[in-house]
């Protein structure tokens, strides 16, 4: 159990460190446009519209560096970031996050959407940089099939991943304690389900700090910080 000071010891080291470089890298459409593997990759997956890219930027404390709409289906290649520029030439990034398209989106063509979840699948299956998985899910909706189906091939695939619960702000806090207490439930039994479940508002900021240090954590070891 972290003590609360030290919890907001690398909440702050964590902000540091996002508030320090994070660049665009690159998209690929497809496995073959893949950055090598080099440095550890922390991945965004979740139903279209759930707002990954929204967490991706209140993560990182950008306003757009990660494309959000209004429209869904907007993310429709893996987007690569680098964050943290350490001095030397040709030095590599600390880690990287991965935007991801969305599952889950009826309006896109079949022939898209099945485009996208190869894509996507096996990517998360087989990359061996990936250190963890963000699956997100819509706090006023809870977990639907199609999140469970994606734990479930995490779970296969052996690959750690944290629930996050988005879009807080739009709920009562008496119906997000219930999502949450469910959520959790379900999440104990998926064996690569992280057992905390995150309660994010990327609009509000509400559990942004604490989400920056477990994913740093997650990137870099618990011993990052010294
Ligand atoms: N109120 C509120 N709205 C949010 C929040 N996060 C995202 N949104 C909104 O939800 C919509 C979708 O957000 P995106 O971040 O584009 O979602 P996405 O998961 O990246 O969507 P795709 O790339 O299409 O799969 C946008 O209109 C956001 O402004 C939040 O925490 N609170
Ligand atoms: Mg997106």
């Amino acid at each position: 159990m972290t003590e609360p000071e030290d919890q907001q010891a690398r909440e702050e080291a964590a902000s540091r460190l996002f508030s320090g470089p994070v660049d665009f890298l690159r998209s690929a459409p497809a496995l073959q446009f893949l950055p090598d593997p080099e440095v550890p990759e922390i991945a965004f997956c979740g139903r279209s519209n759930v707002g990954k890219s929204s967490l991706l930027n209140a993560l990182t404390g950008r306003r757009a560096i990660a494309r959000a709409s209004v429209t869904p289906g907007r993310t429709q290649e893996l987007n690569f970031f680098d964050v943290g520029r350490p001095e030397g030439e040709g030095a590599l990034p600390l880690f990287r996050l991965v935007d991801m398209p969305g599952y889950g989106f009826a309006k896109a063509p079949v022939k898209v959407v099945e485009k996208w979840k190869a894509l996507v699948n096996s990517y998360l299956r087989g990359r061996q940089v990936l250190a963890r998985t963000l699956v997100l899910v819509d706090s006023r909706h809870g977990l639907k099939e199609v999140d469970r189906e994606m734990m479930t091939m995490l779970d296969k695939a052996a690959a750690g991943y944290r629930i996050v619960l988005t879009k807080t702000d739009k709920i009562k806090a008496s119906e997000l304690a219930a999502v949450a207490e469910k959520t959790a439930a379900e999440a104990r039994k998926h064996v690569a389900a992280h057992p905390e479940i995150h309660l994010t508002s990327s609009e509000k900021g509400m559990g942004i700090a604490a989400l920056r240090a477990a994913v740093v954590a997650d990137a870099l070891g618990e011993g990052w910080m010294g």
